[in-house]
């Protein structure tokens, strides 16, 4: 089932993020994780958010009105060996000011793809959303393309530096974890 959405604007600079209205939702992960598809399956549009096999596919920040209720917010790929270090550490930059200054941001979904689970820069990330007490929740991605002896082995990974939290399954060919993830973004709302 389709949810309504919209795309609102692309930002490059903190200057251009629109006004804070409604809660945000932001989706963070390293580039080609799967950040823009996921944000397709959660609202069943496939075209909404810009997804690709070629790494680095979003440049910038992009805000998405959801159900009139949310925010989406698509974040750049981290971890993009080919991007120029300017560019590199610019993204960086627009993506900290967003994490750390947004005050309508209530969670943020930490994508890491489930072949590889973590990796420096998400762990990185992860710390400094701790640090700054960003809510936030995991979702390992690709799912589909383990077979069961590769999840038992991914889902040690990701609990040997995530013991407790809260981790989802998600595949887009196959919808799962969709339910959750929506479960999840709800639940900030009743807080
Ligand atoms: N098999 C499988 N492929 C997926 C899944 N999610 C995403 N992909 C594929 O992974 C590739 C990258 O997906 P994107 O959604 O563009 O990734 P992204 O994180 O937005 O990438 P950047 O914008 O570069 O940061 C695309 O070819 C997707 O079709 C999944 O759950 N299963
Ligand atoms: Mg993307």
């Amino acid at each position: 089932m389709a949810i309504p959405a919209e795309f609102l604007l692309s930002a490059t600079l903190p200057e251009h993020f629109p006004p804070a209205g409604s809660p945000e939702i932001a989706f963070l992960g390293r580039s080609n994780v799967g950040k823009s598809t996921l944000l397709n399956t959660l609202t069943g549009q496939r075209q909404l958010a810009y997804s690709s096999s070629t790494p680095g596919r979003t440049q910038s920040v992009n805000f998405f009105r959801v159900d009139n209720r949310f925010v989406f917010v698509d974040l750049p790929g981290y971890g993009y060996a080919k991007a120029p270090k300017t560019l590199a550490d610019s993204w960086k930059a627009v993506i900290e000011a967003y994490l750390r200054d947004r005050a309508v941001l209530a969670l943020c979904v930490l994508l890491v793809d489930a072949r590889r689970a973590w990796m420096d820069s998400d762990l990185h990330l992860k710390s400094w959303l701790e640090h700054h007490r960003r809510p936030y929740l995991v979702v390992a991605t690709k799912v589909d393309k383990l077979n069961q002896s590769e999840k038992s082995a991914s889902q040690k990974a990701f609990r040997e530096h995530y013991p407790v939290g809260e981790l989802i399954w998600f595949s887009s060919p196959k919808g799962q974890g969709v339910k959750e993830i929506w479960q999840a973004i709800w639940k900030t709302q009743s807080r």
